[in-house]
């Protein structure tokens, strides 16, 4: 547990070093990312030359080895400056981090090192047409044919989709329900492998999302993550961290909005004072700051009960990714409105903030599925 209400030494000079790079690479670009839908491969690349491709991956797989708290640090200061960016980085993060904690060595030798330094980019694929909260009705079928398997199915609103490499992916390869799932890679390049047109999305422009196809795609068994019938597990368990990644994004997000309506409402004048001065003005502001610290603190605490392995990591997960999320968003609309009509305009960042943090209550588990999660273990003890 955590044993003091403040960060070490160690993850301030991780916070800080974030920090700095999002101000020079990430913040500078974002609004233009986001406008033209432009992937920033670059700058993810550069964030990986400071181990951000594999924070939480061993450092005997090539990664850092760091923390889920660590992570949190990371993802929120880079969302300061684009969420969208900051949450791909967070999903190849979970795919990498899979492979490393339950693959065998062949499948670590075979994709970490190219994972870790961002040269090759990885996806999560869960989500079909058919199965969004329900993920253990899943029907992509795997089926083994000699030394490899066959893949068939579809899997929907895959982020990376189309333009990364490597797609760690839930599979059936057993009987229905979830203890007949397996965990794959399969690469871009296999024959079979095919792709849906980009979405068109409210935001989260920066990053790719698209449908995945497997039309009998041959993959070597070598690449099954874990054992038969354990994808399911490995999937949720991948989910715990991505989930206070989401809600880390959120956080900085918020931190964002905040700043930017305090510097605004400071300088604009309405009836001969700085709307500043309004009480309403002030009792929004020390509400926001109020429930982002709330959220936080339920983040930072989540996380380290994730990094330990604590016997109720997964709930505390999913009430923080919940929590930090929904105050994220409603932090991002009270900044707009702070902001009267200029809010709603391009020119001004928190749109994007808005319409970015809007998708964190729906993705990595929708906010409803977090409080089922929150409330059957509170109903299982
Ligand atoms: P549904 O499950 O159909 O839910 C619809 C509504 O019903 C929601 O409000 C939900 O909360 C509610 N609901 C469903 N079941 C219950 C219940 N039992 N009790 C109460 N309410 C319920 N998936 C991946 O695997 N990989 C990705 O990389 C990925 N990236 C994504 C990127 C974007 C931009 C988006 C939008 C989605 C992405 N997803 C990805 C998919 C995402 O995880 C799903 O959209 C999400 O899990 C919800 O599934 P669904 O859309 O099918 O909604
Ligand atoms: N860690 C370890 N094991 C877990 C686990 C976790 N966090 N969560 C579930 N399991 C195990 C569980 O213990 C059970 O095993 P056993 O029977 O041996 O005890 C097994 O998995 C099945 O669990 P449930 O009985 O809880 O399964 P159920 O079908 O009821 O569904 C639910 C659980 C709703 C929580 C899960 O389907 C879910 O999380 N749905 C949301 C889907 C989701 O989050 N999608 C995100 C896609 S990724 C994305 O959006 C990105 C942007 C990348």
């Amino acid at each position: 547990m955590m044993t003091q209400f403040d960060l070490t030494d160690d993850q301030r000079q991780i916070q800080d070093m974030a920090r700095r790079f999002t101000a020079d690479a990430i913040t500078p670009h974002a609004a233009e990312w986001d406008e033209k839908h432009i992937f920033p491969r670059d700058t993810i690349r550069a964030a990986a030359e400071l181990g951000f491709g594999g924070i939480y991956v061993s450092e005997e797989s090539g990664g850092i080895g760091l923390g889920r708290l660590e992570s949190a640090l990371i993802m929120e200061a880079m969302a300061y400056g684009c969420p969208s960016t900051s949450a791909f980085i967070s999903i190849h993060n979970m795919a990498a981090w899979m492979i490393d904690r339950f693959g065998a060595q062949p499948v670590k030798d075979k994709y970490l090192p190219s994972m870790v330094p961002m040269d090759r980019m990885g996806s999560y694929c869960l989500t079909e047409a058919g199965s969004g909260s329900d993920a253990a009705a899943l029907k992509t079928r795997a089926v083994k044919d000699g030394s490899d398997y066959l893949v068939t199915g579809s899997k929907q609103f895959i982020s990376g989709g189309g333009e990364n490499d490597i797609y760690v992916t839930m599979v059936r390869t057993g009987e229905d329900g979830p203890k007949g799932i397996s965990c794959l890679v399969i690469e871009k390049d296999m024959p079979g492998v095919g792709f849906g047109a980009q979405e068109r999305k409210l935001g989260w422009h920066s990053q790719p999302t698209a449908q995945v196809n497997f039309d009998n795609v041959r993959v070597p068994a070598e690449n099954l993550v874990g054992a038969e019938g354990e994808g399911f597990r490995i999937a949720m368990m991948g989910l715990d961290g991505g989930r206070l990644n989401i809600g880390a994004c959120s956080l900085g997000g918020a931190q964002r909005c905040l700043d930017e309506a305090i510097a605004y409402t400071k300088d604009r004048k309405q009836f001969g004072q700085a709307i500043a001065d309004f009480q309403n003005t002030q009792f929004t502001l020390a509400d926001m700051e109020t429930e982002l610290q709330a959220a936080r603190a339920l983040l930072y605490m989540a996380a380290v009960k994730v990094t330990e392995n604590a016997p109720d990591k997964t709930r505390f997960a999913a009430m923080a990714k919940r929590l930090a999320t929904d105050a994220g968003s409603a932090i991002a609309d009270r900044a707009l409105q702070l902001h009267g009509g200029y809010g709603y305009l391009m020119d001004y960042p928190v749109e994007r903030f808005w319409r970015d943090l809007r998708v964190h209550s729906i993705l990595e588990g929708t906010n409803q599925v977090m409080r089922m999660i929150v409330a059957r273990d509170l109903l299982r003890q």
